[in-house]
């Protein structure tokens, strides 16, 4: 059978995991491993004055201890690359193995340890000490605007960088509204929180130059490339390998991190393996984070409802390092017209620099927040014009008859923001039916009577997927008729082996059991970028489809030189080669690969048609916008001020669907991290910027207990940018998530006063408003 693209192939990886047969980054544990623990900086801005590792050196099992000093290959010497970077970027920060002399968050790696076991390691970890110097820090984006404390010593101010977007006549639009809707919006920082934390093990061979780096990361040839910038490695020197299994990312793992340069190093050294394993608390001090920002926005809209401009400014959080650039600011505030037609948009962007973890992409990059604050003030607008909340979206919303629709603004790759194609109304209204939006009035009833506020929110996204510059794929046939399909990004639980082999099936009309796939090795492909911005299915599918295409018109010419046939004359089905017309005459694929082997001194075919292989790098034109829907139902209860998602709904395009089953998954996971960010997640520091959130007692994520069963629907527009149509998803179940949660919320108390203008929205946050609703309900 072909034909899988579309239909609900069971994911292919599921087994494993459900059976605890996965293998993750600690599962591997070669002969002779030695184990490492970080020592962290406990200060938020600080000079290193003195680092004494003498105790911890004769600590028994420690085979070394290592400052930025003695790392090997002076490995602390150089910065991790800037993976993303901008010429709008004046203050180019990244960090470094360990730190040598400032130290600008707490976590920050100044030492490392290296002995038998962990807890070993861990014991001599505490006996290394290290004097500071403190400095003046700040973790609020408040605090750091002044420039009154400045993260890294010497400079004069905090800006990292500052941009501004915009298109239109804005004075115009606010000159001539019927009315101007504001407020001050503050989406929070929060983690990645993935299941699996980072860890990394370093194989070295034997000759003290070449070696193995298995890392739980994102981007492995990304990683690759850093290796071999700060080591000073050639690229036949270094493989990396990120397993099939890497236990969820959410973005937080797609950058080089200082411990994969120190422990590669290090194993070089020793020539010995080396492995560190990220616990959860550091996971929370040094591991990526994202979200917090300060937007001072309002927005001119007539009295038909119809958007006229918004202006404002963002002020973003990065963190104590660029390293990831300015793309997540540059995404919100090329994100904030989204799938409405809004003549006029300007916003000033300032990027400021604190002394917490570097934030960096998290699932949705700044978008959750774009679309919090522009659906926030739709609210708003609505409220105020007495237009009902998804009147005011459907008269705005972009039409079909208008695309693709030019925004009028750049996108991250340079190229204009063009929405490609869709229905947007279509997708509102469908998710109003879906959500059942006539009934709600009914069920809030329903609701008050059984002593509890209900409250209904929407949310609309557009999202640019599927950026470029490229990602590869190698299609083999080997000689039993097996094919193998090996990609540069590997899955982080999106499920890539299942759909990978279903679009290479049915390009190559084989056996979906017959095509392996191989992911996340740099010794199998030669380039990758890695997995992010929901951008696999459109770069690395495309690949694979387009590989295997030309796979499979390779098979056929050889099987018509062994049949003396025209190639045209036969046809490949299920892994069978027939001729038309002929029912006798068959080959299999299986019987071709054998044959394209070769005998020494013979040649079947033409060229390179004897080798059944074929590697492509796709790159597409543009983004590939998708967009949906969601609509959430909340209830507040009177007594305890809890929030419950009691319904949520969605509708999505993303284009040509190659997996429903998978794409669901994503949806459905998707929505409990909206939930979280818009409920539970929130990273904070105290006054002297120690983190108060370093575990999952303090950090709280949506359990499977208050995430209700998402209503999905979809329908398919495929995009013209690539030969497969799709569109990304991976992203977009996040995306509205804190948007149309928080409108649900505001709902349900906006008769006694809420305006929320933040996520997330703790009890605490509502207990005035609901005894405010109380006191003016008693009789
Ligand atoms: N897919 C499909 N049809 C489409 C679009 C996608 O069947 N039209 C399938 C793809 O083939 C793939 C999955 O859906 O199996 C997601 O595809 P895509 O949208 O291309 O996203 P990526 O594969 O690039 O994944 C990245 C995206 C991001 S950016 C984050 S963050 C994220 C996410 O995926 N992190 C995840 N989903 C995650 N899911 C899990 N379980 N864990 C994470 O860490």
């Amino acid at each position: 059978m072909t034909g899988y693209v579309g239909t609900r192939v069971l994911r292919r990886e599921d087994d494993a995991l459900l059976a605890g047969r996965g293998k993750f980054v600690a599962d591997i544990m070669p002969q002779g491993l030695l184990h490492v623990a970080v020592v962290r900086s406990t200060t938020a801005h600080g000079v290193i004055t003195d680092i004494d590792t003498s105790t911890a050196e004769r600590m028994p099992g420690v085979h070394a201890v290592y400052t930025a000093a003695n790392l090997p290959r002076n490995a602390a010497a150089t910065p991790c690359p800037l993976h993303v970077p901008n010429p709008a970027i004046t203050k180019p920060y990244t960090w470094r193995a360990l730190a040598s002399s400032e130290v600008v968050f707490v976590g920050e790696p100044v030492a490392i340890v290296v002995a038998d076991d962990r807890y070993l390691a861990e014991d001599a970890a505490e006996a290394v000490i290290v004097q500071y110097d403190d400095l003046p820090m700040t973790t609020s984006i408040e605090d750091a605007l002044p420039a009154n404390v400045v993260t890294h010593r010497g400079d004069d101010d905090n800006i990292a960088a500052k941009f501004t977007v915009g298109y239109g006549d804005v004075d115009r639009a606010f000159d001539s509204a019927d009315l101007v809707v504001g407020g001050q919006y503050r989406p929070h920082r929060g983690a990645g929180s993935p299941i699996e934390c980072r860890g990394v093990v370093a194989i070295p061979e034997s000759d003290g130059r070449t070696l193995t780096v298995w890392t739980s990361s994102q981007a492995p040839h990304l990683v690759k490339r850093s290796l071999i910038d700060v080591l000073g490695l050639s690229a036949a020197d270094v493989r990396v390998i990120a397993p099939a299994d890497v236990g969820g990312a959410f973005g937080s793992k797609i950058m080089t991190y200082p411990e994969e340069i120190a422990v590669a190093a290090i194993a070089l050294e020793l020539k010995r393996p080396v492995r560190w394993i990220e616990d959860r608390r550091e996971h929370f001090l040094s591991t990526t984070q994202e979200r917090d920002q300060i937007w001072d926005v309002e927005l001119a809209v007539a009295k038909s409802g119809k958007l006229l401009g918004i202006r404002g400014t963002l002020l973003h959080d990065l963190g104590a390092y660029a390293m990831w650039g300015i793309i997540t600011p540059y995404i919100s505030a090329t994100t904030l017209p989204g799938p409405y037609v809004l003549p006029s948009y300007s916003l000033e962007t300032t990027v400021l620099l604190t002394n917490a973890v570097p934030t960096t992409p998290i699932r949705g990059a700044g978008r959750p927040q774009a679309i919090f604050v522009l659906e926030r003030l739709l609210d708003r607008a609505a409220r105020e014009l007495s237009i009902d909340r998804a009147t005011i979206r459907e008269i705005n919303l972009v039409t079909p008859e208008q695309m693709p629709y030019e925004v009028g603004l750049t996108f991250r790759d340079g190229g204009p923001v063009t929405y490609d194609g869709g229905d947007y109304p279509r997708a509102l209204r469908e998710c109003l039916l879906s959500a059942d939006y006539e009934g709600f009035a009914q069920r809030r009833q329903d609701s008050e009577a059984a002593g509890k506020f209900r409250g209904i929110g929407i949310g609309c996204y557009v999202e640019g997927t599927g950026l470029g510059p490229f990602e590869g794929a190698r299609v083999t046939v080997e000689q039993n008729g097996r094919v193998t399909v090996y990609v540069g990004a590997g899955p982080q639980g999106q499920g890539h082996h299942t759909t990978m082999a279903q679009i290479v099936a049915d390009a190559l009309t084989v056996p979906i059991d017959s095509v392996d796939v191989i992911s996340g090795d740099t010794a199998v492909i030669a380039k990758g970028i890695g997995t992010f911005g929901s951008r696999v299915v459109v770069n690395e599918g495309s690949s694979a489809h387009r590989a295997a295409s030309a796979v499979r018109a390779k098979i056929l010419r050889l099987a018509a030189t062994m049949l003396e046939i025209d190639s045209s004359d036969l046809t490949l089905s299920d892994g069978v080669i027939s001729v038309r017309g002929d029912d006798q005459t068959r080959l299999t694929v299986k019987q071709v690969a054998a044959a394209a082997q070769g005998v020494p001194g013979f040649v079947i075919g033409e060229g390179d048609d004897n080798v059944l292989e074929e590697t492509d790098y796709f790159t597409p034109p543009q983004a590939a916008y998708s967009y949906g829907v969601h609509i959430a139902e909340v209830e507040v209860d009177r007594k305890t001020a809890g929030v419950r998602v009691v319904r949520y709904s969605t509708v999505h395009d993303c284009g040509r669907v190659i997996n429903p089953l998978i794409v669901a998954g994503q949806i459905q996971g998707g929505v409990a991290h909206g939930i979280g960010n818009a409920l539970f997640e929130r990273v904070d520091h105290d006054y002297n910027g120690q983190p108060t959130s370093t575990s999952f007692a303090d950090y709280l994520l949506p359990t499977a207990s208050v995430v209700p069963k998402v209503t999905m629907s979809e329908f398919s527009i495929p995009t013209e940018g690539n030969p497969l149509g799709a569109k990304g998803v991976g992203e977009a179940g996040t995306l509205p998530g804190p948007a149309c949660v928080v409108g649900a919320i505001e709902d349900a108390l906006y008769a006694a006063g809420a305006r929320i203008e933040h996520h997330p929205v703790f009890p605490h946050d509502l207990v005035g408003f609901i005894e405010t609703a109380t006191s003016t309900t008693r009789p």
